[in-house]
């Protein structure tokens, strides 16, 4: 026999993940064998991250959930029984108009975020699907929502700097983001740059893998980046290093910050930050003097209560120093906001009826369990691309609100998860290479194309046919829900806007990747004279009357809902919530500081059941400092539990000095079914200062031995 020829087809990583590596599949016998990063694509250059590159073993892992189960032991038990789909799916929809005859439809919410990405699988079906029915809206805030609503109401939703121009930067500076594991495929480019003379200075609270390759690496305490920020523009101000022509011509506000600025030295920067004040005065200096000089801004920026305000305060730097006036000069956020995808036609946000109410994901236990008071109680929710029993805050109540026996739960997943081991229905869903779809980058300014070119395993369907069978059976008669996922493509994407000149779902399957019409890596600078997408066409320093709203991918489902609380009309720094200074009780007891940051080999939660997956990533560890551990007899290797008053989690003991006295990191993403607890279970389910963010960087624990 010969041996079969392998055929290879274009894939898109449907990751959470800024990256969005254009792939290529290798097939063999109708089955994946392989994949590769695209050597074609720009930023992908032919290689994925380490969680990526044996893709094929997540889609055959013998794990992998193949047919409809129902539940037969208690909930969380995870004992169930094969039944078919016309089985689950009567049964779902059968319950859910019970559910709405008796209490109306605010009793079913939905639970999704981005676990996978994709235009058709990832943002559409189920949002149109539930808003259609009138269910209860789901504000989902757990990453860059706060940022996003800073960056817009400061320069409006541009993508800033092009990832790829960072290659002509002079000064760059990654403010808490750990590319080496986050953004690899921007690392690259920072490093090239790097080679060729730039210095990179890395801002983050401990000693991150991107941290150690720095030139710099300024440790502010966590949730004091704003104090920074504002001492940075003091010394600008002060030591006369404004552009004040870019200031004056392309600003709104500056007589005003320089003012609020008056009093945030470096000395008082110090006090709050840890760093020197020389430190400050030279890193104001530096990248005010070393043109161009760029900006990323890394999602854990917002992570604590000052969160918003801080990325007002950063977002302001550019502009002060006229960075924007080059190429490889401004800052970079989430470059989505140039992608010319039709968000209201995805989501339906047209379908929601008037007087829904809006619950908040990372509030799901208090929602569950009756601590949010809802006029109508939850009775059903649906899970799917989103894994909240490890990814959001307060656990433990997420665990209390899914195991009581009157809420009914469906879960449409790829392995019975932490969380779809509650669910009484699980619906297997199709991987990466089953099905056809564009991905949504957040990390650079290509479409990416996904072709299925394998059938999906067992009775595996891919989540957008979960929603087409469910609307049929709910009889919902819109046209957008009998589209084929190619018709989706056709609508999702405005192909007629000048973005996408030239280009168009044929050009898209033939090419797997296409660049957006916004300029190139050697030519764009897109505010080099202002042009910001803000009401003022400048950059906002100061907002006169501006609301807190949610902003980010979503947000035109959330719009109209919110009458949000009025903002400070300058930014500045504000403290964390649970520190020594505005919670001195609670410190008494709970006295580190922790960090939950991504795990180098885990997707979020995704990979985090994997044996050789895990290996790699280590099993579940704390990093803290030696004074710490000796205070508390902990030595290197030994079983620890850290706890407050929310929960608890244990780990292994890791004396380091990449950590501060006073502060411990404990990496996301590992199963609370293999482990016992898991980091959320301490982490906090109150907002930052804007956009309804999380403040994973904003809680107090205390670690002790496990005897
Ligand atoms: N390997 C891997 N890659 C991923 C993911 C993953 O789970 N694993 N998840 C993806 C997703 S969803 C996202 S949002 C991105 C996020 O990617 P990043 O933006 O890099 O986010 P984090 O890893 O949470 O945190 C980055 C760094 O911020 C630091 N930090 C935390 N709080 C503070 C603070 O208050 N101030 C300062 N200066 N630093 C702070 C942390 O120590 C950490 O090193 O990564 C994506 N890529
Ligand atoms: N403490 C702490 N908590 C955090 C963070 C932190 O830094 N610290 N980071 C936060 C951030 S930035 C984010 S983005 C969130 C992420 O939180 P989640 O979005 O909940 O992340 P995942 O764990 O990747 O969960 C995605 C789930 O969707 C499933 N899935 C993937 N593709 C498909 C599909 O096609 N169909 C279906 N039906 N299911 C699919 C996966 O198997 C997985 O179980 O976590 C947040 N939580
Ligand atoms: S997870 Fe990120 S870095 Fe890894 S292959 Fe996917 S897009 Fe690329
Ligand atoms: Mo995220």
């Amino acid at each position: 026999m010969s041996a079969q020829i392998k055929k290879t087809a274009h894939g898109g990583c449907p990751h959470d993940c800024p990256d969005t590596c254009s792939m290529v599949y290798e097939v063999e016998d109708g089955k994946l064998v392989g994949v590769k990063g695209n050597p074609d694509h720009p930023m992908t250059r032919g290689g994925l991250c380490v969680k990526l590159k044996d893709y094929e073993k997540r889609h055959y892992h013998p794990d992998r959930l193949l047919y409809p189960l129902r539940r037969t032991g208690p909930k969380g038990s995870k004992q169930f029984e094969r039944i078919s789909w016309d089985e689950a799916l009567d049964e779902i929809t059968t319950k859910w108009k019970a559910i709405i005859d008796e209490h109306g439809p605010h009793a079913i919410m939905p639970n999704s975020y981005l676990g996978n990405q994709g235009l058709v699988h990832g943002l559409n079906g189920g949002d149109a699907f539930f808003n259609r029915m009138g269910a209860t809206v789901t504000e989902r805030t757990f990453c860059g929502e706060g940022s996003c609503t800073a960056w817009l109401l400061t320069v409006g939703p541009t993508a800033g700097v092009d990832p790829e121009s960072f290659i002509h930067s002079k000064y760059i500076v990654i403010w808490a983001c750990n590319s080496v594991s986050t953004n690899l495929h921007h690392w690259h480019t920072v490093k090239e740059a790097q080679k060729k003379g730039a210095k990179v200075i890395v801002i983050d609270s401990f000693a991150s893998k991107t941290a150690k390759e720095a030139d710099w690496h300024i440790a502010p305490k966590p949730g004091t980046d704003g104090a920074l920020a504002m001492a940075v523009i003091h010394t600008l101000i002060e030591e006369g290093l404004v552009d004040q022509d870019y200031v004056d011509n392309y600003t709104v506000g500056y007589a005003d910050l320089a003012e609020r600025a008056k009093a945030r030295t470096p000395e008082w920067a110090e006090q709050i930050t840890g760093i020197p004040a020389d430190d400050i005065r030279k890193f104001a200096r530096e990248y005010a003097t070393t043109p161009p000089a760029a900006i990323r801004l890394g999602v854990a920026l917002e992570r604590s209560y000052g969160g918003g305000q801080a990325i007002r305060a950063v977002a302001c730097l550019p502009a002060l120093i006229g960075a924007w006036r080059h190429v490889g000069g401004g800052a970079l956020q989430f470059p989505v906001w140039e992608h010319p995808y039709k968000f209201d036609v995805i989501c339906r946000a047209d379908l929601i009826p008037e007087g829904t109410p809006v619950v908040n994901n990372l509030q799901l236990g208090r929602v569950l369990t009756g601590e949010t008071k809802l006029d109508t109680p939850i009775k059903s929710m649906m899970c799917w691309n989103t894994n909240p029993v490890t990814q959001a805050p307060e656990t433990d109540k997420i665990i209390e609100g899914l195991k009581r026996e009157d809420l009914f739960m469906v879960s449409a997943e790829h392995f019975i998860s932490d969380t779809a081991a509650y669910a009484d229905i699980v619906l297997p869903a199709s991987m990466g290479a089953e099905m056809e779809d564009m991905v949504l980058s957040w990390g650079h300014l290509y479409l990416t194309y996904n072709e299925k070119c394998v059938e999906s395993p067992g009775e595996a369907i891919p989540n957008n046919e979960i929603f087409r069978r469910l609307a049929q059976r709910m009889g919902y008669e819109e046209e957008n829900f009998k589209w084929s996922d190619s018709e989706c493509l056709e609508n999702y994407v405005d192909w007629e806007s000048p973005a996408c000149a030239g280009i168009d779902l044929n050009y898209m399957r033939e090419h797997g990747f296409a660049r957006l019409n916004v300029g190139t890596k050697d030519d764009r600078a897109p505010h080099k004279e202002g042009n910001f997408p803000t009401p003022s066409g400048k950059c906002e320093f100061k907002l006169d009357g501006a609301t807190n709203f949610v902003a980010g991918p979503f947000r035109q489902m959330y719009e109209g809902f919110q009458a949000g609380e009025l903002l400070d009309s300058l930014p500045d720094y504000v403290a964390s919530r649970e520190t020594a200074e505005t919670n001195p009780e609670l410190f008494k007891k709970y006295p580190l500081n922790i960090l939950s940051p991504k795990s180098h080999g885990f997707l979020n939660s995704c990979y985090a059941n994997m044996d050789h997956k895990i290996k790699g990533q280590g099993e579940q560890f704390v990093l803290i400092h030696v004074i710490d551990a000796d205070a508390r007899g902990i030595k290197e290797n030994n079983k620890v539990r850290v706890f407050n008053g929310r929960g608890a989690f244990e780990g292994d003991a890791r004396i380091t000095d990449d950590v501060s006295a006073g502060i411990i990191v404990a990496t996301l993403g590992y199963w609370r079914q293999l482990n016992k607890g898991t980091v959320n279970c301490i982490s906090s389910a109150e907002f930052v200062d804007m956009g309804h963010a999380p403040t994973f960087s904003d809680n107090l624990v205390q670690i002790e031995l496990v005897s």
